[in-house]
């Protein structure tokens, strides 16, 4: 209340709304926002779409800072001056709501009655953000009643600032969104992208992070998924990708899914149990098509779902349009205003009808191969850790590492993924992203690593490590693997963890025998799998792997509190390299190497 009564003295709104678990609050929380234009209808009752604006597609990362007491460095993360930072954001955040409604909303991240459940309070101004959070988390308001003043729990303040006509944010260069990790409070300004804006997704994960971090257990940025092996058993997973690496097309080759993008992974009684923590999926629609994702596009398509649309082409007639879905698409509005077909922006480049970072928010409960796990206040069983990145030279599709320690410093620290031309001139460079969490990290990187090394030595069933990469290319510059190829490198990986199935030792890790391949790729994919894409696909490329070895090593000797493991590990992953370069060369043919 206390809080409550400092954000309203600060903001200034002309009313206060406290959103309460009852279904009126929340039709009345829609209601708001399509009255306030925030979201604007379509032609099936609860599709809404809502527009970021030209300036506010995607994370902020420049603007998103971790403050720290005199702004002290954390290696890789974006810190600022803790004091300066609070003091700035109560300057741009003085009488911001004048004139507007203060939503105060509760959630719990997490299931009810969970050791794993977090809680956080929204406060905000964007009855769109409440939206979003009442479709992506549990709301909780009855808890905080039933627990005060015994609750910890997680403070978010946002504001979308000043809207023009459009209602867009005006004052997007004085965006702030700066994380308070000592009082659990993030203030976002300014924006309304819903990486920015909405508390309990990326913010809650760097505050998460730190808490995890502090008690041992561990936050990601990961999905939990189900895989069916023989007699019907089904193994978890989780896995981490960076953006656009096909984490999402990796969940949904799974059989059941548990969640598609965080994950808090606890020891329970020496096994490593998953939750997800959310209920509901922030998901890219570009590309989102009936044959791919027929699962995905009959929810985006129903006239039962309720989905909020953000960035796509809202057509005259009413009707949301993306790329991916069938038929041209009509004039309309889009993210940059009016748009018609060939309209061309100032540099005379085509706008296209929906922005590549266009996205749906839904209920994960639509899934049809929803998993019961979403609600077990304990989780689910994790045996299985796939990391993956766009990685077209080094890693084959699938790899396992031979133990708990090699993978999480081999595969989950290591973690490297291409940079595309959206993010730097400099094609083709390997971006050093560990655990896929460098946006989110708000501890060093070697603490982060140090945390799982922690993690995995109190554990009795430590999960195995995966890396997967569908991008790798052949001589050409082509891809090598098919879009569905995933599924068996799921399959595989589910019969590795039970070792129903022996592999090929290689100095990087276990890789699959052949024949296996060919019987998984005939059982679950119809299709052959030939002796020449399995030398092309699964040749060690030793070199390769040596250069990965070498900026890995570089990269961590400049960040102070890498644990020394790391280099023990990595030096004896140079030194099996080296030996098998000595006797077979730069690629060494799988057939050559030994099976156990
Ligand atoms: C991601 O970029 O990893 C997302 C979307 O899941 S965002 O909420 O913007 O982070
Ligand atoms: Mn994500």
């Amino acid at each position: 209340m206390k809080w409550i009564a400092d954000m309203v003295a600060l903001a200034k709104p002309s009313s206060v709304f406290v959103v309460t678990d009852g279904s009126d609050d929340l039709a009345r929380v829609v209601r708001a926002s399509l009255e306030s234009g925030e979201e604007v209808p379509t032609t099936i009752p609860k599709h809404t779409v809502h527009f970021d604006g030209p300036r506010d597609l995607a994370r902020d990362r420049k603007n998103t800072r971790i403050l720290t007491p005199g702004g002290g460095a954390i290696p890789l993360v974006n810190t600022y001056d803790r004091e300066l930072g609070l003091r700035e954001i109560r300057e741009i955040s003085d009488g911001i709501m004048s004139g507007r409604v203060m939503y105060v909303a509760f959630y719990c991240f997490g299931p009810p009655n969970s050791d794993f459940t977090m809680y956080a309070v929204q406060i905000t101004d964007s009855a769109y953000v409440v939206h979003s959070e009442n479709l992506l988390y549990r709301n909780c308001y009855g808890e905080f009643v039933r627990k005060a003043p015994n609750i910890r729990y997680a403070k978010f303040f946002h504001s979308a600032g000043e809207r023009d006509l459009n209602g867009w944010s005006v004052n997007v260069d004085r965006r702030r969104i700066f994380v308070d990790i000592e009082d659990s409070a993030v203030y976002s300004v300014n924006t309304q992208y819903a990486g920015n804006s909405v508390g309990l997704k990326k913010l809650m994960l760097r505050l998460c992070v730190y808490v995890g971090y502090r008690e041992g257990w561990l936050c990601e940025h990961m999905f939990i998924a189900g895989v069916r092996g023989p007699g019907g058993r089904v193994t978890y997973f989780t896995g981490a990708f960076p953006a656009g690496c096909g984490k999402t097309s990796t969940v949904f080759s799974a059989d059941t899914v548990v969640g598609d993008d965080l994950a808090i992974i606890k020891n329970v009684g020496g096994v490593a149990r998953g939750v997800n923590p959310e209920v509901g999926m922030f998901g890219i629609i570009d590309g989102v098509n009936p044959v791919d994702d027929p699962d995905i596009y009959e929810i985006l398509t129903s006239p039962s779902t309720e989905v909020v649309f953000s960035n796509v082409l809202l057509t005259d007639s009413g009707r949301v349009w993306w790329r991916g879905r069938e038929g041209d698409p009509e004039p309309g509005v889009n993210y940059g205003g009016r748009w018609w077909p060939g309209k061309k922006d100032g540099e005379g480049r085509e706008v296209p009808p929906s922005h590549p970072n266009a996205r749906f928010t839904t209920s994960i409960r639509y899934l049809k191969n929803l998993d019961p796990g979403i609600d077990d206040p304990s989780g689910v069983p994790i045996n299985g850790m796939v990391f993956g990145g766009r990685d077209p030279r080094t890693l084959p599709p699938v790899l396992e590492a031979f133990d708990w320690e090699h993978g999480v410093v081999t595969v989950g620290a290591s973690l490297e993924s291409e940079k595309t031309a959206a993010v730097l001139e400099k094609v083709g460079e390997m971006e050093f992203n560990p655990f896929a969490m460098l946006d989110f990290l708000s501890i060093s990187p070697g603490k982060f690593l140090e945390l799982h090394l922690r993690f995995g030595e109190n554990l009795s069933v430590k999960p195995k490590i995966f890396s997967v990469n569908y991008f790798l290319k052949d001589e050409s510059g082509r891809y090598i693997a098919d879009k569905v190829d995933k599924k068996v490198w799921l399959k595989w990986m589910e019969l590795r963890v039970h070792e129903d199935v022996d592999a090929v030792r290689t100095p990087a890790g276990y890789i699959p025998i052949y024949d296996d391949l060919v019987e998984l790729f005939d059982e679950h994919l119809g299709k052959a799998y030939s002796e020449e894409r399995y030398v092309k696909e699964f040749s060690l490329r030793v070199d390769r792997f040596l250069e990965k070895v070498g900026r890995i090593w570089r990269t961590y000797s400049e960040i102070p509190d890498t644990p020394l493991k790391l280099f023990e590990i990595l030096e004896e992953q140079k030194r099996r390299l080296e030996e098998v370069r000595a006797r077979y060369g730069g690629v060494v043919e799988p057939f050559k190497l030994e099976r156990r």
